[in-house]
């Protein structure tokens, strides 16, 4: 009886000690397959870095749209914001001197016809698409055509 009692308690003690001599051994080789993963990585970065540049070449690209009727710096805003709630738009830079959008995007995702219709749905002509007259009504005073703005406008 005495020998089957000190098994009952030695077994649980030598079952802890090899869970946590092989949970510790684990871990180990955890950390070795990590620091392989990693110098792996690094290593591999170099090559990967040409092949990311290679398919942003294939999927990403510039466009640049004119906006004939934008104004000011609020109309900026304002397309902006609008392309960037289109997925697929990587960045848009508008110009107010020059009337311009400067915009990249994935191929994959959007194209030029729906950057432009989300700028005449904000109210502005995109390139030769004429704006949303409903959203161009709705545009501040300042950023409407110098034609259109009311003549007691001080802006
Ligand atoms: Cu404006």
């Amino acid at each position: 009886m005495k020998y089957i009692n000190s098994k009952k308690i030695f077994l649980p003690i030598l079952i802890i000690l090899t869970i946590s001599v092989a949970a510790c051994g684990k871990k180990e080789s955890t950390d070795a397959a990590d620091n392989k993963t990693k110098s792996e990585t690094s290593g591999e970065k170099s090559e990967m870095k040409q092949t990311d540049n290679m398919s942003d070449k294939n999927s990403s690209d510039h466009i640049m749209i004119n906006l004939p009727t934008m104004q000011c710096g609020t109309c900026k805003k304002n397309i902006e914001s609008a392309v960037n709630k289109i997925e697929g738009i990587e960045s848009i830079n508008v110009v107010v001197k020059e009337k311009v959008a400067h915009i990249n995007y994935h191929k994959s995702k959007t194209d030029l016809t729906k950057i432009e219709s989300a700028i005449t749905a904000a109210g502005y002509d995109a390139n030769d698409k004429k704006a949303d007259p409903e959203a161009y009504k709705e545009l501040d005073d300042c950023c409407k055509l110098p034609k259109d703005q009311k003549e007691n406008s001080n802006h």
